[in-house]
């Protein structure tokens, strides 16, 4: 990798999550995948040990996310937005022909949004600038198929303003969607559609503030010509890296990977170490991989790098509003069941919301988010495990037991150097019933764990009550009710010495 963090296989233009010329045959291809990805994500089956040179587990084990990789990660839960011209014609692709008068959100409100957001405990929004239609909600000096034309505001709004300005007065970050295919520009699918687009990623990236996230869809048809696009990707990595040197760039980006799926489901042994270059080219079919970290895969890495894992799915059956979908936004069970699939298997969720024509995110979406958070909350608001007495096989100098239990995420526990197959255990000092546990690994340190278990003791014996593979930056797991007095984990495999930041034993709301 360069300085910008671009890929070399990329120098040629390398559509990382789909590469179709034909944008029909893309549509069928996604529809059909995405069913399957989610059955083969559910039937992934735990690593088979391969044998794989000690030096390159070791490099794996070592791999660590840049700094604002692990920031990003640390956000866990956000907010997709999209908002365009599709929210008036009731499409979910439009193809550049609209007429931007139709674009007239009378009562937008862009704080309610973010209100949504923080009382749903999302950390960050991120806003459609443009879709595939090629509407740019902002006044683009590029084009007139924007706002400028349309009726909301007179022709004088600016909607990446006011999300952007909301989101800072919020306190939660912004990013930013700037969908590759453009169905309206005549360039597009030429050479001088790089320039249009970088002139619009600068625009993105030089008035709006601070930018976390770039979203880079990997959904693309053919030019007007007929031809293939060819992007010149690491062309516009540079304007980024350069107008915004925090943004992550994700999807068909260096910093963030796309799951696989639009489920929100990541994978069982969820791996944000991988082998550079085999993910990207022919990448679609890599993407959706159920294996994409394993020992075995890493056989014949040269560089490997931290790319990791966000699910993005949304509330409704579409990613734009429909009225006709108000009685179809996922239940409580259902968002729940994404969020312990994405959170809590080592993913960044990001949940879309659409607005609706009034330009208001649904009083059913936002109460349904409510419900979520309040969910969320009830269950993890006492860690069962917390400060209790905690004895370890062994601990390095600076990293004792107690500090997996400390609630501090600055500090780990480890054990001595070489430890792998180390445990802990706490006393939990009556019998006490539980059922669902929280892992962490220090990420920065790298990813490690393979393979753990827990036990419970009853007062007689110990019991496995459960197993599992990967941590990474956290795994959750629900559990049938646990009662016990005393619980240990014992790290099976691992790449190298395991570094448990935090360790949780929670009773889940009734
Ligand atoms: C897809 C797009 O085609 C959808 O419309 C949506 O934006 C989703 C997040 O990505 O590939």
């Amino acid at each position: 990798m360069n300085a910008y963090g671009t890929f070399a296989a990329r120098k040629t233009a390398l559509p990382r999550r789909l590469r179709q010329s034909n944008f029909l045959f893309a549509c069928i291809v996604v529809l059909a995948l995405v069913g399957v990805v989610a059955l083969a994500s559910a039937a992934a089956a735990a690593d088979v040990p391969a044998d794989v040179p000690a030096d390159l587990l070791r490099r794996a084990a070592h791999v660590a996310p840049s700094p604002r990789q692990l920031a990003w990660q640390e956000l866990e839960f956000n907010c997709f937005v999209h908002f365009g011209i599709n929210t008036f014609t009731d499409r979910d692709w439009g193809d550049g022909s609209e007429d931007p008068k139709l674009f007239n959100p009378a009562e937008l409100n862009a704080d309610q949004w973010v209100a949504a957001c923080k009382q749903a405990g999302m950390k960050m929004l991120v806003l459609t600038c443009k879709h595939h239609d090629g509407f740019c909600v902002w006044p683009s000096k590029f084009t007139e198929h924007c706002v400028k034309k349309s009726s909301w505001r007179g022709g004088k709004g600016d909607l990446v303003k006011e999300v952007s300005d909301a989101c800072r007065r919020g306190g939660i970050k912004f990013g930013v969607y700037l969908s590759l295919w453009d169905r309206h520009e005549k360039t597009y699918g030429s050479d001088a559609y790089d320039d249009y687009y970088k002139n619009q990623l600068r625009e993105l990236m030089t008035n709006y503030g601070e930018i976390t996230e770039v979203w880079w869809d990997g959904c693309f048809g053919e030019g007007p010509n007929g031809k293939k696009p060819v992007f010149d990707w690491n062309g516009y990595i540079k304007v980024i890296r350069e107008l915004q040197p925090g943004a992550l760039i994700a999807v068909m980006g260096p910093d963030i990977r796309w799951v696989g799926n639009e489920s929100g489901l990541a994978r069982e042994s969820e791996w944000s170490a991988l082998p550079e270059g085999r993910i990207g080219d022919p990448d679609y079919a890599a993407y959706i991989a159920k294996d994409l970290g394993n020992r075995k895969y890493l056989i014949g890495a040269k560089e490997l790098i931290w790319y990791p894992a966000e699910c993005d799915v949304t509330i409704r059956p579409s990613f734009f509003y429909k009225a006709s979908e108000d009685k179809q936004v996922k239940s409580l069970a259902e968002l729940l069941d994404i969020y312990y699939r994405s959170v809590g298997q080592n993913a960044v969720l990001l949940l879309n919301v659409p607005p609706d024509r009034r330009g208001l995110f649904p009083e059913n979406d936002v109460a349904r988010l409510r419900e979520l958070r309040a969910t969320l909350d009830e269950t993890f608001k006492t860690n069962l495990a917390a400060g209790k007495p905690i004895r370890a096989t062994g601990a390095a100098a600076g990293h004792a037991a107690e500090m997996a239990v400390d609630g501090n995420g600055g500090t780990y526990w480890t054990p001595a150097d070489g430890g792998i197959q180390a445990s802990l255990e706490i006393d939990l000092g009556r019998s006490v019933t539980f059922d669902r546990a929280m892992l962490q690994e220090m990420i920065s340190t790298g990813q490690r764990v393979e393979r753990f278990k827990l036990e419970a003791f009853d007062g007689q014996s110990w019991k496995t009550f459960a197993e599992a593979t990967t941590i990474g930056c956290k795994r959750l797991m629900r559990l049938p009710a646990v009662t016990a007095s005393k619980v240990r984990l014992t790290i099976l495999d691992s790449r190298d010495t395991p570094t448990i930041r935090e360790f949780g034993l929670y009773k889940s709301a009734p």
